[in-house]
């Protein structure tokens, strides 16, 4: 992202959440500068924009502090969220179930019915981080996202690995229906030599 020429027409909001520590800001300015930069807790919110290709919206990210005096905050953001990615920190066991009831608490919210939903698992450099398919079964994806369209990607805010795809997968859902979306993976999974069965368990782990 932010390396294709000339500036996308329309822009859509994407709203950046996660628990206090799960990397939202380093990865941020990861993705927008490729640098690292020594964060701080964030109180209140950074703002970016980040260049898609021509034919996608340009995507404005909003990340906004995790710590739990900031949660309340979450929902004063949520009416004008196209897309909303959600920040967890892969290698912290011991606060994954934290990280569980939020993610858990803000999708019940009205206002983010069927809004694409992208996970970035992320700190993935780190040895004893947990996979995308032990995350999705911790967090409970399959089931709080039913309905909606959904990703998981494993991604590190330390190297970059997986940032651009996880934004990407983002521009994906957020543009094509629900129904094409699953319909894509089912034909691009027949088509390589998957069996029935590999593609209903894809299907139910939204990747
Ligand atoms: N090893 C490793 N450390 C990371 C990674 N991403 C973030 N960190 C570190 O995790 C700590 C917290 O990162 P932040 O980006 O400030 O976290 P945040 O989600 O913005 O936190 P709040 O602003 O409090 O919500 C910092 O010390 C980062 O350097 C990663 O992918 N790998
Ligand atoms: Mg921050």
């Amino acid at each position: 992202m932010g390396m294709h020429g000339s500036k996308p027409k329309k822009q859509v909001q994407v709203l950046m959440l996660g628990l206090d520590g799960s990397g939202k800001t380093t990865l941020l300015y990861k993705l927008k500068y490729n640098e690292s930069v020594a964060t701080v807790p964030t109180v209140g919110f950074n703002v970016e924009m980040l260049e898609t290709d021509r034919s996608s919206p340009g995507l404005t990210v909003w990340d906004v502090g995790g710590q739990s005096k900031m949660r309340p905050h979450w929902k004063h953001h949520f009416s004008d969220t196209a897309g909303l990615v959600f920040v967890v920190d892969s290698w912290d066991v011991k606060r994954l179930d934290e990280a569980r009831k939020e993610l858990h608490r803000i999708l019940r919210y009205h206002s983010l019915k069927g809004v694409p939903l992208v996970i970035l698992a992320n700190k993935q450099d780190l040895p004893g981080a947990l996979s995308p398919e032990i995350l999705c079964q911790k967090l409970d994806l399959r089931r709080v996202c039913d309905g909606r369209a959904w990703y998981i990607k494993p991604c590190s805010a330390a190297t970059g690995a997986g940032l651009e795809e996880g934004f990407r997968r983002m521009v994906y859902l957020m543009k094509t229906p629900l129904r094409q979306t699953q319909e894509d993976i089912k034909v691009k999974m027949r088509s390589k030599g998957f069996s029935c069965t590999s593609v209903k368990q894809a299907m139910l782990c939204g990747s």
